[in-house]
């Protein structure tokens, strides 16, 4: 029988991931990891090109081969690692792959068109798929939901007014107003007979629900809107598309992008360019170019889009993680991440302002540019990170800290939580519309984002501010049944609960409170065999079987230690098996190298629908779970 060499010591483990984080910081004081989501980003890509005629036959191939790499052995594509077969990304998969040229009769091609086929065919896809074929001849514009760009004049209070809806929803159908008011057709190089399921009836109408209850009744809108698509009154639509022409314009951000995520950019451009904007325009070229900073080449000449970047982001998870692994907070690493992160302050206001014209600005978003959608999720983030580091200019650091902590405070909901990028975003019927088959489309408060909040406040000694203990309050009473909370943009209930528990002990809750105490056996109860954690993203579409269930994997087993130290376990040698068995998972499952492998997606951008491979989230909250078990820090902070 052979020795077994000796448990890998937690103190290395963190000082080789330490090390590793720190050669990851770009020279401007960034970091940025990977943004991975699904191959819809990069067939969209090229339908986009092949759209505007600019097509390349080497950017084609370099898709095209990151594409096939994804799919399976069964011929379908999935959105996340692992996932089920997912009917719309294998048809745009598809479509892209022929486009490039594959054979349609060979093995891979044929595997994926008989799934399609199996599934439904082409009319069972999402409403964007069929946007897409739409643009091509491949689906008719009348078998498609209608979005007419009349409703750019719906005043505030009207309800389905563009601002009804949540940012991203709200910036990619505006532009989508105008391309389905214009129909376009550029007739696509094939057919696409083999992905009908009926090719007698390629284009089924679906079955009208019951005149009782909202389907019925905004089905029956759709249909008054296809008739006013035919009567729509010239002049009014003129000018309707002249106001979305410029609401787009508007909102183009300095480095060409919109709203740092590529579906409005993609939508946009093909908007504008039916408006009448040439490829030579500076607008147009601008947002083209854009596309290329969102491109990853692969050391095999593989090319993929990210869906979005994450350099705020990360830069400040890596700053909190830095700082809970022991570096001092004048550490010079630290010192660049803050000077950066000070010049990434927005200072003017943005479509938040429509609900709080009189709030004064002061925040952040998630990317690079993206002045017009600061979010709270990140603000707070960020503000716990300055609040960790010191800085030569500490007033002008106090100064941004006390401008986010207003501009936050002011983007309370009504219902005393936060939504991530705007307030009282809550209705109920942008999500009933027929065009809206895909993805969230309003940002109501979330557990994560009010957490990160009150995390933050009470980081600031705004602890007890009534407007703090409201979140607090939201928090207790949003608490699931089995003690767990729900994570809206991190998978899922261990995100969730992982935000929570370091907030509310941090907002003064005692950890014998039994909310504390609930959340802590529900975490016992899903720690793996392995001493690991992990949770499935079929988390969401069945909480029943995969909440707090799945492969353990690195960021989630950070989540639920960060989780557990907050409320006071494992803070004496040995005193919480759980801890104990959470930290040797991490140590023994790091490369040599010092990150870890996370092949699973725990981000989520939409729950179910659009799932995030965060490549930093592997490493950064190991860093941090580590640093705060090892230094006895259960809020972290460093050392003291
Ligand atoms: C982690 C918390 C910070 N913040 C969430 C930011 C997430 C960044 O990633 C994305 C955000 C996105 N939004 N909308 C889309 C999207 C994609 C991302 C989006 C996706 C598909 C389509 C339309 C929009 F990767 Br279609 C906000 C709170």
């Amino acid at each position: 029988m052979g020795r077994s060499a000796a448990p890998p010591d937690p103190r290395e483990a963190l000082a080789r991931a330490t090390d590793h984080l720190l050669a990851l910081q770009n020279a401007d004081g960034w970091w940025k990891g990977d943004l991975e989501t699904n191959v819809t980003m990069d067939a969209e890509d090229l339908l986009l090109r092949q759209f505007l005629g600019i097509r390349e036959p080497e950017q084609t191939a370099a898709s095209a081969a990151w594409i096939r790499s994804q799919q399976r052995a069964d011929g379908t594509w999935a959105t996340f690692h692992d996932g089920p077969p997912e009917l719309s990304a294998t048809v745009e998969a598809y479509v892209a792959l022929k486009l490039a040229g594959d054979d349609p009769e060979a093995p891979h091609m044929a595997a994926a068109s008989a799934y399609v086929r199996a599934a439904g065919g082409i009319a069972a896809a999402r409403v964007f798929t069929r946007i897409w074929l739409a643009l091509f001849g491949w689906w008719p514009w009348e078998r498609l939901p209608e979005m007419p760009p009349e409703i750019m004049f719906l005043p505030r209070w009207v309800p389905l007014n563009i601002y009804a809806f949540g940012c991203w929803a709200r910036q990619t159908i505006v532009p989508l107003t105008v391309v389905s008011a214009h129909r376009p057709v550029r007739p696509g190089p094939f057919d696409l007979t083999e992905l009908h399921t009926d090719p007698a009836d390629p284009y089924p109408l679906r079955p009208l629900s019951p005149i009782a209850g909202w389907d019925g009744l905004f089905e029956r809108l759709d249909k008054v809107l296809h008739a006013y698509h035919h009567v729509a009154a010239r002049p009014l639509r003129r000018a309707a598309l002249a106001k979305a022409g410029r609401w787009i314009v508007e909102r183009q951000e300095a480095d060409g992008c919109w709203g740092g995520i590529q579906p409005p950019a993609v939508y946009s451009l093909i908007a504008l360019q039916l408006l009448g904007y040439d490829l030579d325009h500076p607008v147009m070229k601008a947002g083209l170019d854009s596309f290329d900073r969102f491109t990853v080449h692969t050391e095999d000449g593989r090319r993929w889009m990210e869906a979005c970047q994450s350099p705020v982001w990360d830069t400040c998870l890596a700053t909190i993680a830095l700082r809970d692994a022991g570096l001092p907070a004048d550490h010079p690493a630290l010192a660049s991440a803050v000077g950066w992160m000070l010049d990434e302050e927005i200072t003017t206001p943005g479509d938040w302002a429509v609900r709080r014209p009189r709030l004064a600005p002061g925040g952040w978003a998630f990317e690079f540019e993206n002045d017009n959608y600061p979010d709270v999720d990140d603000t707070a983030e960020v503000v716990l990170a300055l609040r960790r580091v010191t800085h030569p200019e500490q007033s002008r650091l106090d100064g941004a800290v006390e401008r986010a902590v207003e501009w936050t405070l002011g983007m309370q909901s009504r219902n005393g939580a936060w939504g991530a990028f705007d307030v009282n975003n809550t209705s109920t019927l942008p999500n009933k519309l027929p065009f809206c088959d895909f993805g969230e489309v309003v940002d109501p408060p979330s557990a994560d984002v009010t957490a990160h909040m009150v995390e933050m406040l009470a980081e600031v000694g705004r602890a007890e501010d009534p407007r703090t203990k409201r979140g607090v309050a939201w928090l207790l009473a949003n608490q699931e049944a089995d003690g767990s909370w729900f994570g809206r943009w991190g998978t899922n209930y261990i995100y969730g609960t992982g935000s929570v528990l370091p907030a509310l002990v941090a907002a003064g809750l005692p950890t014998d409170h039994p909310a504390v105490r609930h959340a802590v056996g529900w975490l016992e109860s899903r720690q793996n065999q392995d001493g690991g954690w992990g949770e499935d993203m079929r988390s969401y579409a069945d909480p029943a079987t995969w909440s707090g269930r799945g492969e353990s994997t690195a960021s989630q087993t950070a989540w639920a230690l960060m989780a557990l130290l907050a409320a006071g376990e494992g803070l004496s040698d040995g005193s919480s098996a759980a801890v104990e068995r959470g930290v040797a998972w991490l140590a023994a499952t790091q490369l040599p190298s010092g990150t870890w492998d996370e092949p699973q997606f725990t981000g989520t951008g939409f729950p179910w629908d659009f799932s995030i491979n965060y490549h930093l989230y592997r490493l950064v909250f190991p860093v941090t779970a580590l640093g705060r078990y090892l230094h006895r820090t259960p809020l972290g902070g460093g050392p003291k």
